[in-house]
């Protein structure tokens, strides 16, 4: 984004101002392939090691905030740092306010769409911002925000991928007593019901019934299969069917959740609150995540949260566990904690769930610490 103009920056007047934020003076960023304990294998692939971009921006004054996106793909890594070096042009010497940032942002990239790849950019930047805030303040985020250190409910979402089922039972059980967890996702969406059925009772023959058992289906099934199978499943006392549609067809899930006794759950792959509302309003989901690098990072975070919260819908996070500890405390509707370990591997003091539940350090910021040599092993 070479053309800066169509942003209008709110001219700060210097006495109106107590703690100003400072201006961003740099940015930078890098990404590594960090390898996973369990490879992911779901409808939407199938993924041994996992590309995360590490974002650091630095304030004048030398406070640094960091954050990370995971786009997936490492074929996608290149996309995104361009677009993060192109944003960093636009927001070099402005003040580090994410809220006036965003607006700036979404003004600018609105001619070039704000959906995909410049969201993920942007979000990135967006929790650097919030990092650096709450360092700048001396707390963690969530009191920065306004809220208290505390639990989080949590479900281990680690393992239980679409590989033999003959394995399920014994890896249900090392996820549930990796941290005292009451509750797990199973990835779902066979060919065959019998093989659904069979990994769901493989499920519960390793760590019996009386742990939750949420089901993802990775937008898997066509519209009418998806209906059948959600039926043939719906006696299966299953905690939520997870994306079982393309995450965009409002119309089916619609469908499906005027039809089904079983909540729906979906939204890790909508950006920002508007997504979200659209579903709210077509009273298509009963649950809702948000995934910080689509939802708008902790900014869109707030908005989505307020538009779930406003409409009783129950929120959880998707990924980006070291934050969500954050977020879930201030968010009025806040639902489970998903625990995936997969940045810990380049975190320092990485989050250690325990008796279900995670809590965030205490220290400055939101616990994204970068573990340097690790950085270093795992860069790409
Ligand atoms: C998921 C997340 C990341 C990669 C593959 C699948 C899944 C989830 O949808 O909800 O955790
Ligand atoms: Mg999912």
């Amino acid at each position: 984004m070479s053309d800066a103009s169509p942003v209008e920056w709110p001219q700060t007047r210097a006495h109106a101002i107590r703690t100003p934020p400072g201006a961003i003076r740099s940015l930078r960023a890098r990404a590594v392939l960090v390898p996973l304990r369990r490879p992911v294998i779901a409808a939407i692939g199938r993924f041994d090691r996992w590309p995360l971009v590490l974002v650091d921006v630095e304030l004048a004054g030398g406070v640094v905030g960091s954050a990370y996106v995971a786009p997936y793909r490492a074929a996608s890594v290149p996309a995104v740092l361009a677009e993060l070096s192109d944003l960093a042009e636009v927001l070099v010497g402005r003040p580090a306010a994410p809220f006036d940032v965003e607006a700036g942002l979404m003004r600018a990239l609105n001619v070039v769409g704000v959906a995909g790849l410049t969201t993920i950019a942007a979000a990135a930047i967006d929790m650097a911002l919030w990092d650096a805030r709450a360092k700048a303040a001396g707390l963690p985020l969530v009191e920065l925000l306004g809220g208290t250190l505390g639990p989080v409910r949590a479900y281990n979402s680690n393992g239980l991928w679409r590989h033999e089922i003959g394995s399920l039972g014994r890896e249900a059980r090392e996820l549930a007593d990796e941290g005292g967890f009451s509750a797990l996702k199973l990835r779902l969406g066979a060919e065959r019901l019998a093989d659904d059925l069979a990994a769901i009772a493989a499920v519960r023959e390793g760590v019996g019934r009386d742990l939750d058992l949420m089901v993802d289906f990775n937008q898997g099934l066509g519209g009418g299969d998806a209906l059948r199978r959600c039926h043939e499943l719906d006696e299966q006392g299953l905690y939520w069917f997870e994306e079982p549609l393309a995450y965009d067809d409002l119309r089916g899930y619609a469908e499906l959740a005027a039809r089904l006794r079983t909540p729906l759950q979906l939204g890790e792959n909508l950006y920002g609150a508007r997504d979200l509302m659209r579903f709210v309003e077509a009273r298509a989901l009963h649950y809702a995540m948000g995934d910080l690098m689509r939802i708008g990072g902790v900014t869109g975070w707030l908005r989505a949260a307020a538009v779930a919260g406003a409409a009783g819908v129950q929120f959880s996070n998707h990924l980006y566990p070291e934050i969500a500890a954050h977020l879930l405390r201030v968010t009025p509707s806040a639902h489970w904690l998903e625990w995936v370990d997969w940045a810990s591997p380049i975190l320092l003091d990485p989050p250690v769930p325990s008796q279900g539940r995670i809590v965030a350090s205490g220290l400055p910021g939101m616990d994204v610490r970068w573990d340097e040599a690790a950085v270093r092993r795992y860069a790409i």
